[in-house]
């Protein structure tokens, strides 16, 4: 049997094929051929204003009408679109092998309304809105003057992870053991430049984790990925499906 498929590598299908635990990374790239930008490069500004001048708690307490018309910009683009081929091969890839653990940058729900349920969000979702009062996740009971109050009658905030802040505990515990433990690790669409999430890779390299990325453009990890599948992920992980179906039948 031969493992070469089309334009993935042979190794990288002989390491999936025999990996008892595959690890995948993604970011807002896997949701730019849906219609979402991304937050840096072409299309990354909203206005004049870039990610990092937005999503912090200094900007929400400065200005919170201006950082909740964002988020509701981004909601609106979030409902009104949809997963994409590339959300929808990567829920395929657990077919194919031992474990497949999901962490995703992405705040939009994409994943796990591929199909990939258990995706572990590193940086919270942008549907939710958390009450700055009695700190719960709910609806929104009422908008006043441009923001939206809880039932309790406390403001409510985005329930994402601004810049400064900790990533839930639980997910950040299960993605450094991922990391850990992982034969291969996948870093897809993210520019590889916030963290805690870009030590990510290197954790999993440094273990002996076979690195690959997918991306149309170098990154920060680029120079030490074992493999670099420069690409759009809506093409490049459909094909990588087509090619282990292909090695597997
Ligand atoms: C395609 C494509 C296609 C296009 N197919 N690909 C260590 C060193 C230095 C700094 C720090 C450090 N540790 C912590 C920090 C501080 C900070 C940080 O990392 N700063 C850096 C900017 C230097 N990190 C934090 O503050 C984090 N908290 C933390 O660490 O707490 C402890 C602590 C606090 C304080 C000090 C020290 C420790 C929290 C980070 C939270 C990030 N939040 C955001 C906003 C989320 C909410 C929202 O959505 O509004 O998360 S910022 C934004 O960046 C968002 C993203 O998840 C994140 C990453 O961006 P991503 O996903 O990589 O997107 P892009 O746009 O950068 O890249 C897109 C990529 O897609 C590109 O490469 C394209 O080429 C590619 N692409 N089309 C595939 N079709
Ligand atoms: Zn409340």
């Amino acid at each position: 049997m031969s493992l070469k498929s089309g334009n993935v590598s042979a190794r990288l299908l002989s390491q999936l094929h025999r990996a008892a635990q595959v690890a995948v990374l993604t970011g807002a790239g896997i949701s730019a051929e849906s219609g979402l930008p991304t937050f840096r490069g072409a299309g990354g500004l909203w206005r004049t204003y870039r990610a990092e001048e937005l999503a912090t708690p200094q900007a929400f307490t400065r200005n919170p009408q201006l950082v909740w018309e964002w988020y509701n910009h981004r909601r609106e683009r979030v409902r009104s679109h949809q997963p994409n081929a590339g959300h929808y091969a990567l829920a395929q890839l657990r077919r194919f092998v031992g474990e497949l653990i999901l962490l995703t940058q992405c705040v939009d729900g994409y994943h796990q309304q591929a199909g990939c349920v258990d995706a572990i969000e590193l940086h919270g979702n942008i549907l939710v809105s958390r009450c700055l009062k009695c700190g719960k996740d709910g609806e929104v009971e009422n908008w006043r003057e441009g923001l939206p109050y809880c039932a309790c009658g406390g403001m409510q905030r985005p329930g994402v992870v601004w810049f400064g802040e900790s990533l839930p505990v639980t997910a950040l515990e299960r993605a450094h053991a991922a990391a850990a433990t992982c034969s291969v690790f996948i870093s897809i669409g993210t520019s590889a430049l916030v963290y805690p999430a870009a030590q990510l890779p290197h954790l999993a390299g440094a273990r002996g984790a076979y690195v690959v990325e997918i991306n149309p453009e170098e990154t920060a990890l680029t120079p030490y990925a074992d493999e670099f599948l420069q690409g759009p992920s809506g093409e490049i992980l459909p094909q990588l499906i087509h090619a282990l179906e292909k090695v597997s039948s």
